[in-house]
């Protein structure tokens, strides 16, 4: 049977009626299973070693089009859909989003599934079942607020399996419920899992108002929320059981994994790898040792062994995200790895008895990252400035013992979901301009360059980036009930709200605009400023921040003359699926983190794939992008990382400075406290917004303002040579291939895993 036949007749015996007269919910059912049951028989890769990657979070995103993508059935199953008068994107609107991340590093961690399947290597991906995920962002009287964001329904991608896991806690154990879900790589016959370990006896009905629940029921609430607040003892007891509760589980798969496959544990290393991202899996390395003793191995060989086996990935410099706890709540909730984590500690000090070395503090603190960098055999930063950052300043001491293990790893994106996917009008294209090499080769990509000076391809090139936009302007017009202009510029910076990411200093341009709007200085062309991103729930002034951003949205949003000019749409609930349909509307994409603050940034890459030019600091990722396309297609402004870090280390930045000697800054920033906007928000929240930026600004919005200003106005001045612009586009297309998560996890296992 031909596979619309075969799609057809499935539809119909699992329709209760025909297919023109069902609902969406129905037929995404229906699909579900449909992919599901091509699945089933498909095997998962198997060699010699296999890579685990653990991860507290996996930003996976709606499954059912990516699946159909990679089997080849996206167009057959759109085809029937329509000859049937269903629409298949419409389909995709109703899968419930899996809530099981929060930013860049989860949404890494589920490209970096989909690019091992797709090269065919063997990797399980590990993490928890998070019911209520992170939380859904409400907004109301200009407020973030926080909900459950329950996404698990009865038929879903989650298949459950009869393994379960005992884990000890000191006063109770827990059995573990284990789902997998299947990862499909792009034209491949293997399959890779995400295991998600949850717990049987969790009880969501103790959540109330917004997001509060008893921290100490850990039987009931381990596997409720991803991050849950910390600002106490409990919390902080909850997220280590949390983690623990995933490592442990790893661990009990992997060694379940070694028998099976009669592997001798002293080999362990030559079967496994264990990729960590980021700190919150740490505990794996304990456990390990742990279990190896238990296999009679002893503690110094156990632990050389699991420092073979493991790998950490750094993804941040920020010392508030760097985790350390208190001896004192590891002994509350796994005292059996504290004697091991003071064995590995004292082994450290015996050898490098430096203070800033050791993974126990004079304080009692549990140094996480330190425990990872001496246990494991590579340590890497996600790009090419924050590694060398992390080796020549911020982790200096230990590249000075360890130089070889550090190295760098540049993050990288899938383009079967940010192109293929996402962009499928742009994807087909570009297939028909160049050849369809670049879907499995994202280098082939540099084809398109060939085209620069093509005023045809140009065009083509702007008439997509126009439907795109009309496709998201409908999108918000039903979603968000405002009407924005298809000739107006989309400017976009969708990201979590985080002062160094530098939300507030858009404000304070957006605000110089609405200013001079006021005093009769027009923009050439209509703006749309739009912003997507949650703040963490107790972290007070990025709420203030976007506090703010909704002030002004509904100033200037409620004005009939400014509004002419310019517009802001601040999206609710910012999730992948959002960002799907934003980013290939954007025209600017704004990456304005401080010089030396972002890690990488994946977003940048996301935006330059899909047509949008970048407005942003020499950070992260972008110093590549910048690398790749050349200053004459990006626009980037700001002080350097190197001025920066010299400052924080000189205390040489006062931000009072440039609001006095600057009446641009001065306005923007007193307007911050005007009656226009008391009129809208909450007084002590702008007014202590007002403050820190002028008193203490630790990410530095002012120094970098006035040349912000400068580079989004010709960036804004540019777009009006409408060939131009599209040729800078086309450039930064052509040279995105780099960006492809295939080429970073290539080079993750040439040089780290060594899988095959
Ligand atoms: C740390 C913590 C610590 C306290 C509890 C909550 C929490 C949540 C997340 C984190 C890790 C933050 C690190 C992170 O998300 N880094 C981002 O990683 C991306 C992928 O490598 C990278 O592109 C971004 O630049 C980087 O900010």
């Amino acid at each position: 049977m031909d596979v619309k036949s075969d799609i057809k007749q499935w539809l119909t015996e699992h329709l209760q009626v025909p297919i023109q007269e069902a609902g969406n919910k129905d037929i995404y059912y229906a699909l579900l299973l449909y992919v599901k049951n091509k699945i089933k028989g498909r095997t998962a890769l198997h060699s010699q070693k296999k890579v685990y990657y653990i991860s507290s979070e996996f930003l996976i995103g709606k499954l059912l089009g990516n699946n159909l993508i990679n089997l080849s059935l996206y167009d057959d199953v759109s085809d029937v859909l329509a000859s049937h008068g269903k629409e298949l994107s419409e389909i995709e609107e109703v899968e419930p989003e899996p809530s099981l991340g929060n930013g860049g590093l989860g949404r890494l961690a589920a490209c970096f599934l989909d690019s091992m399947t797709t090269l065919g290597l063997p990797g399980t991906g590990i993490s928890l079942n998070y019911h209520y995920g992170l939380f859904k962002q409400k907004f109301s009287n200009n407020l973030q607020n926080e909900e459950p964001n329950p996404w698990i329904e009865d038929t879903s991608w989650l298949n459950k399996c009869d393994i379960s896991y005992k884990v000890d806690f000191d006063k109770f154990s827990l059995n573990s419920v284990v789902y997998e879900i299947d990862i499909t790589g792009y034209h491949t016959q293997h399959i890779n899992k995400l295991c998600l370990f949850d717990i049987g006896s969790l009880d969501a009905s103790i959540v109330h108002d917004g997001i509060i629940f008893d921290k100490t029921a850990i039987n009931k609430n381990l596997t409720l929320f991803l991050y849950p607040d910390d600002s106490d003892e409990a919390g902080h007891l909850l997220r280590i059981a949390q983690q623990y509760f995933m490592v442990s589980n790893a661990a009990s798969l992997i060694f379940a994994e070694m028998e099976a496959n009669n592997y001798s544990f002293n080999d362990l290393h030559k079967h496994v790898v264990i990729q960590i991202n980021d700190t919150h899996p740490t505990l794996v390395i304990p456990e390990l040792i742990c279990r190896l003793i238990e296999k009679s191995i002893v503690i110094e060989d156990a632990a050389e062994i699991v420092a073979k086996t493991v790998a950490y990935t750094n993804h941040t410099i920020l010392a508030e995200a760097l985790e350390k706890w208190p001896l004192k709540y590891l002994e509350k909730v796994v005292p059996a790895l504290v004697d091991i984590i003071k064995y590995l500690d004292l082994a450290v000090k015996r050898k490098y008895p430096a203070s800033d070395l050791a993974i126990i503090d004079t304080n009692n603190f549990v140094h996480m990252a330190r425990l990872d960098i001496h246990y494991s055999f590579s340590v890497n930063g996600v790009a090419a400035l924050h590694t060398d950052i992390l080796k020549h300043s911020e982790l200096a001491a230990f590249h000075k013992i360890y130089p070889t293990k550090f190295n760098n790893k540049t993050n990288g994106i899938t383009f079967r979901r940010w192109l293929m996917h996402c962009n499928a009008e742009l994807t087909s294209y570009l297939s028909n301009l160049i050849g369809p090499k670049f879907k499995q080769d994202a280098l082939a990509l540099k084809t398109l360059n060939t085209y620069s000076d093509d005023v045809l391809v140009l065009n083509i090139l702007q008439e997509i980036k126009q439907i795109k936009k009309q496709q998201f302007i409908d999108y918000a017009k039903a979603n968000y009930n405002i009407k924005l202009s298809a000739n107006s510029i989309f400017d976009v910076q969708i990201k979590r709200i985080h002062e160094y990411k530098r939300q507030q200093m858009n404000a304070l341009y957006i605000i110089h605009k609405y200013l001079e709007i006021k005093s009769g200085i027009y923009p050439k062309r209509p703006i749309s400023f739009i912003f997507g991103g949650k703040a963490a729930p107790a972290y007070k002034i990025a709420k203030h921040i976007i506090h703010l951003l909704l002030c002004l949205q509904q100033l200037i949003n409620n004005d009939d003359k400014v509004s002419r000019y310019i517009k802001i749409l601040f999206v609710e609930n910012y999730n992948v699926g959002v960002a799907e349909k934003l980013i290939p509307a954007a025209d600017i994409s704004e990456q304005i983190s401080l010089a030396s603050k972002e890690a990488s940034g994946t977003g940048n890459m996301k935006f330059m794939l899909n047509g949008a030019l970048t407005i942003g600091t020499m950070d992260g990722a972008n110093v590549e992008i910048a690398e790749l396309v050349g200053l004459d297609n990006i626009y980037i402004f700001g002080k350097d990382s190197k001025t920066v870090m010299e400052l924080y280390q000189t205390c040489g930045y006062k931000p009072l400075d440039y609001y006095n000697n600057s009446n641009v800054i001065k306005q923007a920033v007193d307007f911050i406290k005007s009656p226009q906007l008391l009129a809208l928000g909450q007084e002590e929240k702008l007014t202590e917004l007002f403050n820190e930026l002028i008193n203490k600004d630790w990410f530095m919005s002012l120094i970098d303002l006035v040349d912000y200003i400068r580079a989004k106005d010709q960036a804004f001045a540019d777009y009006e040579n409408k060939t131009d612009w599209a040729r800078k586009c086309l450039i930064n297309i052509a040279h995105a291939g780099y960006f492809s998560s295939d080429r970073t996890i290539a080079e993750y296992n040439k040089e780290i895993w060594k899988l095959k």
